[in-house]
Protein backbone atom coordinates (compact mmCIF):
# COMPACT_ATOMS: atom_id res chain seq x y z
CA UNK A 1 0.00 0.00 0.00
CA UNK A 2 1.02 3.39 -0.11
CA UNK A 3 1.24 6.05 3.23
CA UNK A 4 -0.31 9.43 2.19
CA UNK A 5 -0.70 10.27 6.04
CA UNK A 6 -0.85 9.30 9.50
CA UNK A 7 -2.95 11.53 11.95
CA UNK A 8 -1.85 10.98 15.61
CA UNK A 9 -4.33 11.96 18.04
CA UNK A 10 -4.29 12.01 21.96
CA UNK A 11 -7.59 11.31 23.37
CA UNK A 12 -8.45 11.59 27.22
CA UNK A 13 -11.48 9.03 28.36
CA UNK A 14 -12.57 9.43 31.91
CA UNK A 15 -13.03 5.89 33.84
CA UNK A 16 -15.82 4.76 35.78
CA UNK A 17 -13.88 4.24 38.52
CA UNK A 18 -10.33 4.20 39.63
CA UNK A 19 -8.00 1.20 38.29
CA UNK A 20 -5.85 0.00 41.14
CA UNK A 21 -2.64 -2.43 40.31
CA UNK A 22 0.32 -2.77 42.23
CA UNK A 23 1.84 -0.27 39.94
CA UNK A 24 -0.39 2.40 39.87
CA UNK A 25 -3.90 3.75 40.22
CA UNK A 26 -5.19 5.08 36.91
CA UNK A 27 -9.02 7.67 36.95
CA UNK A 28 -8.34 8.34 32.94
CA UNK A 29 -7.21 6.63 30.00
CA UNK A 30 -4.87 9.01 27.91
CA UNK A 31 -4.85 7.10 24.52
CA UNK A 32 -3.34 8.05 21.35
CA UNK A 33 -5.53 6.90 18.14
CA UNK A 34 -3.31 6.48 14.65
CA UNK A 35 -5.47 7.21 11.62
CA UNK A 36 -4.19 6.64 8.58
CA UNK A 37 -4.83 7.64 4.81
CA UNK A 38 -3.77 6.05 1.88
CA UNK A 39 -4.32 3.60 -0.98
CA UNK A 40 -4.04 0.30 -0.71
CA UNK A 41 -5.48 -2.24 -3.58
CA UNK A 42 -9.36 -3.41 -3.27
CA UNK A 43 -10.51 -6.92 -4.08
CA UNK A 44 -10.08 -6.90 -7.51
CA UNK A 45 -6.65 -5.52 -7.07
CA UNK A 46 -7.06 -1.82 -7.89
CA UNK A 47 -6.02 0.57 -5.47
CA UNK A 48 -8.23 2.49 -3.58
CA UNK A 49 -7.97 5.45 -1.34
CA UNK A 50 -8.92 3.53 1.85
CA UNK A 51 -8.70 4.90 5.92
CA UNK A 52 -7.21 2.72 8.71
CA UNK A 53 -7.42 3.40 12.39
CA UNK A 54 -5.51 1.92 15.41
CA UNK A 55 -4.53 2.98 18.61
CA UNK A 56 -1.10 2.84 20.47
CA UNK A 57 -1.60 0.88 24.01
CA UNK A 58 1.05 2.27 26.19
CA UNK A 59 -0.03 3.89 29.21
CA UNK A 60 0.93 7.57 30.33
CA UNK A 61 3.56 6.53 32.58
CA UNK A 62 6.26 3.94 32.26
CA UNK A 63 5.01 2.29 35.19
CA UNK A 64 4.19 -0.94 33.80
CA UNK A 65 6.32 -1.61 30.72
CA UNK A 66 9.14 0.85 29.65
CA UNK A 67 7.34 2.95 27.11
CA UNK A 68 4.98 5.61 27.84
CA UNK A 69 2.32 7.66 25.52
CA UNK A 70 4.40 10.60 25.00
CA UNK A 71 6.96 8.81 24.05
CA UNK A 72 5.62 6.14 21.83
CA UNK A 73 4.48 9.72 19.99
CA UNK A 74 7.41 10.77 19.94
CA UNK A 75 9.14 7.61 18.27
CA UNK A 76 6.25 6.82 15.73
CA UNK A 77 6.84 10.56 14.39
CA UNK A 78 10.45 10.94 14.77
CA UNK A 79 11.83 7.01 14.03
CA UNK A 80 8.49 4.78 12.86
CA UNK A 81 7.18 6.67 9.81
CA UNK A 82 9.93 8.49 8.18
CA UNK A 83 11.61 5.05 8.04
CA UNK A 84 8.06 3.88 6.47
CA UNK A 85 8.08 6.75 4.03
CA UNK A 86 11.53 6.19 3.20
CA UNK A 87 10.73 2.88 2.70
CA UNK A 88 7.70 3.38 0.05
CA UNK A 89 10.08 6.42 -1.47
CA UNK A 90 12.51 4.03 -2.43
CA UNK A 91 10.17 1.06 -3.73
CA UNK A 92 9.12 -0.50 -1.59
CA UNK A 93 5.49 -1.77 -1.07
CA UNK A 94 4.64 -1.23 2.48
CA UNK A 95 2.35 -4.28 4.28
CA UNK A 96 1.50 -5.01 7.21
CA UNK A 97 3.29 -7.63 6.64
CA UNK A 98 6.61 -6.02 5.68
CA UNK A 99 6.39 -3.36 8.49
CA UNK A 100 8.17 -5.03 11.24
CA UNK A 101 10.78 -5.83 9.31
CA UNK A 102 11.00 -2.70 7.80
CA UNK A 103 11.55 -1.00 11.75
CA UNK A 104 13.77 -4.01 13.00
CA UNK A 105 16.82 -1.60 13.27
CA UNK A 106 15.44 0.18 15.72
CA UNK A 107 16.06 -1.28 19.08
CA UNK A 108 12.60 -1.76 20.56
CA UNK A 109 9.50 0.55 21.04
CA UNK A 110 6.96 -2.54 20.79
CA UNK A 111 3.99 -0.59 21.23
CA UNK A 112 4.79 2.20 18.85
CA UNK A 113 5.69 -0.28 16.26
CA UNK A 114 2.05 -2.23 16.97
CA UNK A 115 0.47 0.74 17.19
CA UNK A 116 1.91 1.46 13.30
CA UNK A 117 1.60 -2.11 12.26
CA UNK A 118 -2.10 -2.37 13.05
CA UNK A 119 -3.17 0.68 11.26
CA UNK A 120 -1.50 -0.44 8.09
CA UNK A 121 -3.18 -3.79 8.63
CA UNK A 122 -6.51 -2.12 9.39
CA UNK A 123 -5.85 -0.25 6.14
CA UNK A 124 -4.86 -3.02 4.01
CA UNK A 125 -8.15 -5.25 5.33
CA UNK A 126 -10.39 -2.49 4.62
CA UNK A 127 -9.48 -1.75 1.11
CA UNK A 128 -9.62 -5.20 0.32
CA UNK A 129 -12.76 -6.08 1.96
CA UNK A 130 -11.49 -8.62 4.43
CA UNK A 131 -12.28 -8.77 7.92
CA UNK A 132 -9.17 -9.18 10.96
CA UNK A 133 -10.93 -12.21 12.38
CA UNK A 134 -10.67 -13.79 8.53
CA UNK A 135 -7.13 -12.80 8.41
CA UNK A 136 -6.19 -14.01 11.17
CA UNK A 137 -8.00 -17.35 10.84
CA UNK A 138 -10.51 -17.40 14.11
CA UNK A 139 -12.62 -20.41 14.44
CA UNK A 140 -15.18 -18.68 16.77
CA UNK A 141 -17.79 -15.20 16.08
CA UNK A 142 -17.37 -14.59 19.76
CA UNK A 143 -15.03 -14.41 22.76
CA UNK A 144 -15.45 -15.34 26.70
CA UNK A 145 -15.04 -12.39 28.75
CA UNK A 146 -13.12 -11.90 31.85
CA UNK A 147 -12.78 -9.26 33.83
CA UNK A 148 -9.76 -7.47 35.39
CA UNK A 149 -10.72 -6.31 38.81
CA UNK A 150 -8.81 -3.57 40.76
CA UNK A 151 -6.80 -3.20 43.70
CA UNK A 152 -9.54 -1.89 46.75
CA UNK A 153 -9.72 -0.59 50.20
CA UNK A 154 -10.72 -2.79 51.53
CA UNK A 155 -12.52 -6.34 50.86
CA UNK A 156 -16.13 -5.83 51.24
CA UNK A 157 -15.61 -3.05 48.86
CA UNK A 158 -14.12 -5.91 46.45
CA UNK A 159 -16.63 -8.35 46.89
CA UNK A 160 -19.50 -5.92 46.12
CA UNK A 161 -17.53 -4.99 42.72
CA UNK A 162 -17.00 -8.99 42.05
CA UNK A 163 -20.64 -9.60 42.79
CA UNK A 164 -21.62 -6.97 40.35
CA UNK A 165 -18.76 -7.99 37.71
CA UNK A 166 -20.74 -11.50 38.22
CA UNK A 167 -23.90 -10.30 37.75
CA UNK A 168 -23.31 -8.83 34.81
CA UNK A 169 -22.11 -12.10 33.09
CA UNK A 170 -18.38 -12.06 33.50
CA UNK A 171 -17.09 -15.81 32.85
CA UNK A 172 -14.06 -15.30 35.03
CA UNK A 173 -12.37 -12.79 37.30
CA UNK A 174 -9.04 -11.26 37.66
CA UNK A 175 -8.13 -10.08 41.12
CA UNK A 176 -5.10 -7.54 40.88
CA UNK A 177 -2.70 -8.25 43.57
CA UNK A 178 0.17 -6.77 45.76
CA UNK A 179 2.08 -7.60 48.91
CA UNK A 180 -1.03 -6.89 51.54
CA UNK A 181 -3.38 -7.42 49.34
CA UNK A 182 -3.34 -11.08 47.90
CA UNK A 183 -4.30 -13.98 50.59
CA UNK A 184 -6.87 -12.23 52.45
CA UNK A 185 -9.13 -10.89 49.15
CA UNK A 186 -8.60 -14.48 47.20
CA UNK A 187 -9.82 -16.03 50.65
CA UNK A 188 -12.87 -13.60 50.63
CA UNK A 189 -13.38 -14.05 47.03
CA UNK A 190 -13.49 -17.66 46.79
CA UNK A 191 -15.38 -18.21 50.38
CA UNK A 192 -18.19 -15.95 48.68
CA UNK A 193 -18.65 -16.64 45.29
CA UNK A 194 -17.50 -20.66 45.49
CA UNK A 195 -15.09 -23.11 43.86
CA UNK A 196 -17.06 -22.56 40.41
CA UNK A 197 -16.04 -19.21 39.84
CA UNK A 198 -13.41 -19.16 37.65
CA UNK A 199 -10.54 -17.27 39.30
CA UNK A 200 -7.09 -16.26 38.73
CA UNK A 201 -4.53 -13.22 39.96
CA UNK A 202 -1.99 -10.51 38.55
CA UNK A 203 0.48 -9.03 41.16
CA UNK A 204 2.13 -6.97 38.00
CA UNK A 205 6.14 -7.92 39.00
CA UNK A 206 5.21 -6.66 42.94
CA UNK A 207 6.93 -9.95 44.49
CA UNK A 208 10.44 -11.74 44.39
CA UNK A 209 11.31 -14.87 44.91
CA UNK A 210 11.74 -14.66 48.73
CA UNK A 211 7.66 -14.39 48.51
CA UNK A 212 7.91 -17.78 47.83
CA UNK A 213 6.33 -19.01 50.66
CA UNK A 214 3.47 -16.80 50.96
CA UNK A 215 2.83 -17.70 47.26
CA UNK A 216 2.70 -21.25 47.54
CA UNK A 217 -0.16 -20.58 49.88
CA UNK A 218 -2.55 -19.03 47.16
CA UNK A 219 -1.94 -23.21 45.85
CA UNK A 220 -4.99 -23.63 48.22
CA UNK A 221 -7.45 -21.58 46.16
CA UNK A 222 -7.66 -23.38 43.27
CA UNK A 223 -6.67 -20.81 40.65
CA UNK A 224 -6.86 -20.95 36.89
CA UNK A 225 -3.32 -18.96 37.15
CA UNK A 226 -0.78 -16.91 38.93
CA UNK A 227 -0.08 -14.16 36.53
CA UNK A 228 3.64 -12.29 36.54
CA UNK A 229 4.56 -12.67 40.47
CA UNK A 230 8.37 -11.60 39.70
CA UNK A 231 10.12 -9.09 37.86
CA UNK A 232 10.10 -8.69 34.00
CA UNK A 233 13.02 -9.73 33.95
CA UNK A 234 13.35 -12.68 36.41
CA UNK A 235 12.11 -15.21 33.62
CA UNK A 236 14.60 -17.85 35.34
CA UNK A 237 13.24 -16.79 38.70
CA UNK A 238 9.65 -17.46 37.10
CA UNK A 239 10.97 -21.27 36.43
CA UNK A 240 11.89 -21.66 40.25
CA UNK A 241 8.94 -20.14 41.66
CA UNK A 242 7.17 -23.00 39.36
CA UNK A 243 8.60 -25.44 40.44
CA UNK A 244 7.73 -24.86 44.58
CA UNK A 245 3.85 -24.08 43.50
CA UNK A 246 1.06 -26.08 41.68
CA UNK A 247 -0.92 -22.85 40.70
CA UNK A 248 -0.15 -22.64 36.77
CA UNK A 249 2.33 -19.89 36.07
CA UNK A 250 1.51 -17.11 33.55
CA UNK A 251 3.90 -14.37 32.31
CA UNK A 252 2.38 -10.76 30.74
CA UNK A 253 5.30 -8.53 30.93
CA UNK A 254 8.00 -10.69 30.69
CA UNK A 255 6.61 -12.34 27.55
CA UNK A 256 7.90 -9.31 24.62
CA UNK A 257 8.00 -11.17 22.09
CA UNK A 258 8.00 -14.85 20.19
CA UNK A 259 11.47 -15.32 20.75
CA UNK A 260 11.43 -14.51 24.44
CA UNK A 261 8.09 -16.65 25.09
CA UNK A 262 10.23 -19.77 23.21
CA UNK A 263 12.77 -19.32 25.85
CA UNK A 264 10.49 -19.17 28.64
CA UNK A 265 8.79 -22.55 27.79
CA UNK A 266 11.57 -23.80 27.55
CA UNK A 267 12.76 -22.69 30.80
CA UNK A 268 9.67 -24.06 32.16
CA UNK A 269 9.37 -20.42 33.69
CA UNK A 270 5.48 -20.41 31.53
CA UNK A 271 2.56 -22.72 31.60
CA UNK A 272 -0.21 -20.48 30.37
CA UNK A 273 0.81 -16.81 28.07
CA UNK A 274 -0.86 -13.59 28.40
CA UNK A 275 -0.85 -12.25 24.87
CA UNK A 276 -1.13 -8.52 24.65
CA UNK A 277 -0.22 -7.00 20.65
CA UNK A 278 1.35 -4.38 21.92
CA UNK A 279 3.55 -5.83 24.23
CA UNK A 280 4.98 -8.01 21.95
CA UNK A 281 5.37 -5.44 18.86
CA UNK A 282 2.17 -6.35 16.93
CA UNK A 283 -0.48 -8.60 15.94
CA UNK A 284 1.48 -10.66 13.89
CA UNK A 285 3.76 -11.09 16.57
CA UNK A 286 0.83 -12.20 18.71
CA UNK A 287 -0.21 -14.94 16.13
CA UNK A 288 3.32 -16.00 16.10
CA UNK A 289 3.33 -16.33 20.30
CA UNK A 290 -0.23 -18.05 19.60
CA UNK A 291 1.57 -20.73 16.94
CA UNK A 292 4.03 -21.22 19.32
CA UNK A 293 2.64 -21.85 22.43
CA UNK A 294 -0.17 -23.86 20.75
CA UNK A 295 2.74 -26.52 19.28
CA UNK A 296 3.87 -26.63 22.75
CA UNK A 297 0.32 -27.81 24.29
CA UNK A 298 0.70 -24.19 26.41
CA UNK A 299 -2.50 -22.18 26.64
CA UNK A 300 -2.59 -18.91 25.52
CA UNK A 301 -5.23 -16.13 26.39
CA UNK A 302 -5.79 -12.05 25.30
CA UNK A 303 -4.73 -9.70 27.85
CA UNK A 304 -5.71 -5.92 27.83
CA UNK A 305 -4.43 -2.29 28.01
CA UNK A 306 -7.67 -0.62 29.05
CA UNK A 307 -8.30 -0.09 25.16
CA UNK A 308 -10.65 1.78 23.23
CA UNK A 309 -13.25 0.37 21.50
CA UNK A 310 -10.43 0.05 18.43
CA UNK A 311 -7.79 -1.97 20.68
CA UNK A 312 -10.77 -3.92 21.73
CA UNK A 313 -11.58 -4.71 18.16
CA UNK A 314 -8.35 -6.19 17.15
CA UNK A 315 -7.96 -8.35 20.42
CA UNK A 316 -11.32 -10.18 19.75
CA UNK A 317 -10.13 -11.02 16.21
CA UNK A 318 -6.83 -12.42 17.94
CA UNK A 319 -8.94 -13.98 20.99
CA UNK A 320 -11.46 -16.02 18.11
CA UNK A 321 -7.86 -18.14 17.09
CA UNK A 322 -8.16 -21.80 18.63
CA UNK A 323 -5.45 -22.04 20.64
CA UNK A 324 -7.27 -18.73 22.83
CA UNK A 325 -8.55 -21.78 25.22
CA UNK A 326 -9.13 -19.41 28.26
CA UNK A 327 -11.12 -16.33 28.82
CA UNK A 328 -9.55 -12.77 28.14
CA UNK A 329 -9.41 -9.42 29.43
CA UNK A 330 -11.48 -8.46 26.73
CA UNK A 331 -14.14 -6.73 28.68
CA UNK A 332 -17.19 -4.69 27.24
CA UNK A 333 -16.83 -1.36 26.67
CA UNK A 334 -18.40 -0.09 30.30
CA UNK A 335 -16.52 -1.87 32.09
CA UNK A 336 -14.02 0.78 31.91
CA UNK A 337 -15.58 3.95 29.75
CA UNK A 338 -19.21 5.48 30.40
CA UNK A 339 -18.42 6.54 26.18
CA UNK A 340 -16.33 4.39 24.10
CA UNK A 341 -14.63 6.24 21.06
CA UNK A 342 -16.68 3.42 18.93
CA UNK A 343 -19.99 1.98 19.35
CA UNK A 344 -19.71 -0.52 22.57
CA UNK A 345 -18.68 -3.39 22.84
CA UNK A 346 -21.48 -4.99 25.24
CA UNK A 347 -21.55 -8.23 27.19
CA UNK A 348 -24.14 -10.72 25.15
CA UNK A 349 -24.69 -14.48 27.92
CA UNK A 350 -20.86 -13.66 29.38
CA UNK A 351 -19.56 -13.22 25.73
CA UNK A 352 -18.21 -10.18 23.01
CA UNK A 353 -18.91 -10.52 19.56
CA UNK A 354 -15.93 -10.37 17.34
CA UNK A 355 -16.78 -7.24 14.49
CA UNK A 356 -17.20 -9.03 10.99
CA UNK A 357 -16.83 -5.88 9.20
CA UNK A 358 -13.52 -4.83 6.74
CA UNK A 359 -10.69 -4.45 8.86
CA UNK A 360 -10.70 -4.48 12.32
CA UNK A 361 -14.36 -3.89 11.77
CA UNK A 362 -15.14 -0.64 13.90
CA UNK A 363 -14.26 3.25 13.63
CA UNK A 364 -14.43 6.05 16.06
CA UNK A 365 -17.59 7.67 16.51
CA UNK A 366 -16.36 11.24 14.70
CA UNK A 367 -18.52 13.58 17.43
CA UNK A 368 -17.41 11.31 20.17
CA UNK A 369 -13.55 11.47 19.10
CA UNK A 370 -13.69 14.89 18.30
CA UNK A 371 -14.92 16.07 21.97
CA UNK A 372 -12.27 13.41 23.70
CA UNK A 373 -9.60 14.92 21.85
CA UNK A 374 -6.85 16.91 23.73
CA UNK A 375 -3.90 17.40 20.49
CA UNK A 376 -3.65 15.94 17.30
CA UNK A 377 -1.09 16.00 14.93
CA UNK A 378 -0.95 14.81 11.06
CA UNK A 379 2.28 13.49 9.94
CA UNK A 380 3.16 13.42 5.57
CA UNK A 381 6.13 12.45 3.52
CA UNK A 382 8.58 15.36 3.72
O1 LIG B 1 -1.27 -6.50 33.75
O2 LIG B 1 -2.87 -7.15 32.56
C1 LIG B 1 -2.25 -6.24 33.08
C2 LIG B 1 -4.09 -2.95 32.52
C3 LIG B 1 -3.02 -2.12 32.26
C4 LIG B 1 -1.76 -2.61 32.32
C5 LIG B 1 -1.52 -3.95 32.62
C6 LIG B 1 -2.60 -4.80 32.86
C7 LIG B 1 -3.89 -4.28 32.84
C8 LIG B 1 -5.08 -5.05 33.17
C9 LIG B 1 -6.38 -4.55 32.60
O3 LIG B 1 -5.08 -5.99 33.91
C10 LIG B 1 -6.85 -5.40 31.51
C11 LIG B 1 -8.00 -4.80 30.74
O4 LIG B 1 -7.76 -3.94 29.86
O5 LIG B 1 -9.13 -5.21 30.96
MG1 LIG C 1 -0.92 -8.54 33.66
Amino acid sequence: MRIESVELRHVELPLVSPFTTSFSTQTRRHALVLRLDGTAADASGALASVTGWAECVALADPFYSPEYIDGCADVIKRYLLPTLYAAQDAGTDVTAETVGYLLRHIVGQPMAKSAVEMAVLDAQLRARGESLAHYFGAVRTSVPSGVSVGIMDTVPELLDAVAGYVEQGYVRIKLKIKPGWDLAPVRAVRERFGDELLLQVDANAAYTLVDAPLLRRLDAFNLLLIEQPLGEDDVFQHAQLAKLMTTPMCLDESITSAKSAADAISLGAVDVINIKPGRVGGYLEARRIHDLAKAHGKAVWCGGMLETGLGRAANAALAGLDGFTLPGDISASDRFYAQDITEPFVLRDGRIDIPQGPGIGVEPIPDVLASFTTGSEVLTPS
